[in-house]
């Protein structure tokens, strides 16, 4: 008999013979394995290879082809907040594995390990709940970290604090951090927001769920946008739900659309499998009508206006808190890069100058928030800032990076060092008046972020004298903060070779640099 059954893409038929979770498991098993095989390649042949390259992504734990044997961690860091002895615990991790081990900050306000050993997971794992983390459900199918804004509870203008509701949330999808069945099974990655300033310093339009603050009457809730996303193929900013949310109502109404999503979502092609593709089948208003059924109530109408007035903030340098006498201190961390003895540093400052807490931010820097007063000035003479400038230059300031080939193996070129390294030898040779906010992407996946850039770069491949060379594609106008907007791609192709001079005259024409020279010409 000939199966009627629609076929699976690898992807769901994987997922359908085994839930990613149920990798928990075989944690154990998985580590002895490793311990005891005379080689990686020994070891890997040992496990079954959905397992050790897909399933365990479910558990944040990512097999790199770059670099087998030596996996990235993805950790869980809900409104970017981690304590001190959270990030000890990281440091110490990282430290074990000398030159392999490293952090990164990610876009999504989050932490991720670098050169972690699959014998050490289930060592690594005692440690995390010991100290409260979890990197359950990070990756693949699942609801990625849930971004909050990174000074809430101490932003003197804040509208919402945010952090009890994007820490409810995950609970909500994790099981209060150990792993949910009822949603890691989606038909595609998820993202969601939940902004509570004034300065949309969440990319609310970026995410497939947003909460943006709102005023209905005198009260203070959220009106809500759906269906925001980045992929390969296609790029959509979210829109409207038409709905206005009491904070009470904002995990009940993540669960009702991650449950619609789940049980409606298309899974038959990957590259079309994004709730935006759910919500262009079904309409805006029906998809609305579909929440409601399954909330059992109906939803109030969007207020006419949201709380998102201000332009883009990036929190570095020094800032006044809502609580009298205490401030917070944004320090940029390069691309987002930090290292075992830069996680100590970062603790250290945080338990002795403020209270133990750091907060991550979307463009992948760091703030240490709750230093008194007569604390700031001494706090300002640690030699990590230094490293951590409180006044980065201006190309450097707002520059963000994807983490490119150097573990990726979807990248077409190299990015965080690259970034860098241009930022540097540009500001070397132009006076910016402002900071331009350039984001480095390493393929079309746009982790990095390239359209909602002053200036984007996409990798790339391009043909130079005969030859494929590493390359990007230049996205410009992408605007943050209130009235948000996506970039668009503006040239195609440019060899990174040859990108200096095509950068240096954009900045020149469209970001009022100067040449640094010019008054000698
Ligand atoms: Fe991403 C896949 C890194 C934010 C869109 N992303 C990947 C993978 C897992 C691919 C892989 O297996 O190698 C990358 C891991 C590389 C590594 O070793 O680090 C990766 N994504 C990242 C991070 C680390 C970039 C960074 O340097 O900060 C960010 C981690 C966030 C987190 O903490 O969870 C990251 N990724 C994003 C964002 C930005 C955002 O959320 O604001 C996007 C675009 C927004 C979106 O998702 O709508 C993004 N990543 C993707 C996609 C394209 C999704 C799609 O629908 O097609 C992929 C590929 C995929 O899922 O098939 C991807
Ligand atoms: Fe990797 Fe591409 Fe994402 Fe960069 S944008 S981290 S290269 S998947």
């Amino acid at each position: 008999m000939v199966s009627t059954a629609p076929k699976l893409n690898k992807f769901e038929r994987y997922k359908a013979e085994k839930d990613g979770l149920a990798v928990q498991a075989d944690l154990e098993e998985f580590a002895r394995i490793a311990r005891e095989s005379d080689s990686w390649e020994d070891a890997q042949n040992a496990i079954d290879s959905d397992d050790l390259t897909q399933r365990l992504k479910w558990l944040g734990i990512f097999f790199r082809p770059v670099t087998p044997g030596k996996f990235m961690l993805r950790l869980r860091m809900p409104n970017g907040v981690i304590n001190s002895e959270q990030m000890r615990v990281l440091a110490g991790i990282v430290q074990r594995y000398g030159d392999d081990g490293n952090a990164d900050i990610t876009t999504r306000q989050n932490l991720q390990l670098r050169g972690v050993r699959l014998e050490d997971i289930p060592d690594i794992f005692q440690q995390f709940d010991r100290v409260g983390l979890t990197s359950v459900q990070s990756g693949m199918d699942n609801v990625r970290n849930i971004t909050g804004s990174p000074v809430a509870g101490i932003d003197a203008d804040e509208i919402i604090d945010t952090r009890e509701l994007v820490q409810q949330t995950q609970d909500m999808i994790t099981g209060n951090g150990k792993g949910n069945r009822a949603f890691t099974n989606l038909p595609r990655k998820f993202n969601i927001a939940i902004g509570g300033g004034k300065d949309n310093s969440i990319h609310a339009e970026i995410n497939d769920i947003a909460f943006v603050p709102a005023y209905k009457d005198d009260r203070v809730g959220f009106n809500v946008l759906v269906g925001g996303f980045f992929s390969a193929k296609r790029c959509e900013a979210a829109i409207p739900l038409n709905a206005w949310v009491d904070p009470s109502q904002v995990v009940a109404l993540s669960e009702a659309i991650l449950t619609i999503y789940r049980d409606n979502g298309p899974r038959a092609n990957r590259q079309k499998s994004r709730l935006m593709w759910l919500i262009d089948e079904w309409g805006i208003n029906k998809f609305r009508g579909e929440i409601e059924h399954y909330l059992g109530y109906g939803l109030e109408t969007a207020a006419p206006k949201d709380e998102i007035v201000w332009e883009k903030r990036d929190f570095i340098g020094i800032h006044a808190q809502k609580q009298a006498n205490l401030y917070y201190v944004g320090l940029h961390i390069p691309i987002g890069r930090l290292y075992a003895d830069d996680m100590q540093e970062l603790a250290r400052l945080a338990d002795v100058y403020g209270n133990g807490e750091i907060r991550l931010t979307v463009e992948q820097n760091a703030i240490i928030p709750n230093i008194p007063e007569d604390r700031v000035a001494l706090f300002l003479q640690e030699p990590l800032l230094q490293k951590f400038s409180i006044e980065p230059d201006p190309l450097v300031r707002e520059l963000v990076s994807c983490t490119g080939s150097q573990f990726c193996n979807f990248a077409l070129v190299e990015t965080k060092n690259r970034a860098l390294a241009m930022a540097k030898e540009l500001t070397a040779e132009l006076n910016v008046p402002n900071s331009v906010r350039i984001h480095w992407t390493g393929c079309p996946n746009s982790c990095g972020q390239p359209q909602v850039a002053d200036i984007g770069l996409m990798g790339t491949k391009t043909r130079k004298d005969g030859k494929a060379v590493e390359a990007v594609d230049i996205y410009l106008g992408g605007k943050v903060g209130k009235d948000a907007h996506l970039g668009t791609r503006q040239m195609k192709g440019i060899p990174c070779e040859d990108l200096k001079p095509v950068l240096r005259n954009l900045l020149i024409e469209n970001f009022g640099a100067t040449p640094k020279n010019s008054a000698e010409t």
